[in-house]
């Protein structure tokens, strides 16, 4: 991931001491099409960077499920950071590229059967994926064009700003526990700053998946518009909010994040050791089989 002398992101802490950037050009009109345009593409995930309004579209495009595996994490992070590190670039709108999915959340078959080494370094790509995303400098918009469980409801939590499809087949949340495993602290502090203690308590414990109507009401997510209108009304949030300065936005959203942030950075070694011993238990690998049996039970 790393050039010769820079050090890993895992050493390194979230970057809010960037120097603000400079005021770009004006944004054009939401709905327009985003050129002159300047994409990179990787396996799985499609970017495309319009320098004119500095709004980067990225869609995950890793059929069935985009499931968050190994290689999508560090595809991810590394094109996080290359829109961190572009002066170009003040937002990115989120998206998918599949059909009513937004993200089925960590790939499973990475926490199933594997050794110690591989849960240690899946953890760490976990881990590294979202200090880079909650802790973004730029305005991270989530437009959940599809079901979110788990690991893909965290995504889209850690955006400044979600809007969903207003399908009620789509649902979203962090439902670890119908599959017999717990959601780490890091994840439920996220949960807990977007709807509260009381909301994230029940939720966590019951391993909701919220149908996007009761999403709303319950906070999870911002906005719900028709599944067409969603990229257009992504583009119409971002502008609002890159109407603002850079450096307040900024060191708002540090002043909101840092204590979260810090807390896993702190705990980082500690967490990973944990999630290992955890996910490699008998008990806890017999839970996740039985899970990937019904998930492939209830296709047939
Ligand atoms: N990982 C791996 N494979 C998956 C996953 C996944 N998360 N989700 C689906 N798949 C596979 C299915 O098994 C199926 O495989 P196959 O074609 O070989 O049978 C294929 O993808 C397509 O799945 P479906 O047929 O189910 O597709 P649908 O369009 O009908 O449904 C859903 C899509 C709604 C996404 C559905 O697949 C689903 O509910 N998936 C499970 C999602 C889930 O529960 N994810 C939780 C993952 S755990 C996590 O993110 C956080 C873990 C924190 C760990 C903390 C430990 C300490």
């Amino acid at each position: 991931l790393c050039p010769p002398g820079v050090l890993p992101l895992c050493c390194r802490p979230p970057a809010w001491d960037r120097a603000p950037r400079p005021p770009l050009s004006p944004l054009r009109p939401p709905g327009l099409p985003l050129a002159p345009s300047r994409p990179f593409s990787n396996n799985k995930i499609q970017v495309e960077l319009d320098e004119s309004s500095g709004i980067a579209m990225m869609k995950f495009k890793s059929p069935p499920v985009n499931s968050l595996s190994l290689e999508f994490l560090t595809e991810f992070s590394i094109s996080l950071e290359k829109l961190e590190n572009d002066r170009a670039c003040r937002g990115v709108i989120i998206t998918s590229a599949v059909p009513k999915i937004f993200s089925s959340g960590l790939d499973i078959t990475e926490m199933c059967g594997k050794s110690m080494e591989h849960y240690a370094e899946f953890w760490r790509a976990v881990q590294e994926l979202w200090l880079r995303l909650y802790g973004s400098n730029m305005v991270t918009v989530a437009a959940v064009n599809g079901s979110s469980p788990a690991g893909g409801c965290l995504v889209a939590l850690s955006c400044d700003y979600r809007i969903m499809a207003e399908n009620p087949k789509f649902s979203i949340g962090l439902n670890e526990a119908q599959l017999g495993i717990v959601a780490p602290f890091w994840f439920k502090d996220t949960f807990v700053n977007i709807v509260g203690h009381r909301v994230a308590e029940r939720s966590l414990q019951l391993g909701s998946l919220h149908p996007a109507p009761e999403a709303h009401k319950l906070g999870l997510v911002d906005e719900l518009v028709p599944e067409e209108k969603l990229l257009e009304k992504a583009a119409a949030v971002m502008a609002q909010w890159l109407a603002l300065p850079d450096h307040a936005r900024q060191l708002t959203k540090s002043m909101m994040r840092k204590a979260v942030l810090d807390r896993l950075v702190a705990h980082r070694e500690d967490d990973i050791q944990n999630f290992v011993t955890f996910i490699s238990k008998e008990s806890i690998q017999k839970s996740l089989r039985m899970y990937m049996e019904m998930l492939k039970k209830r296709k047939s």
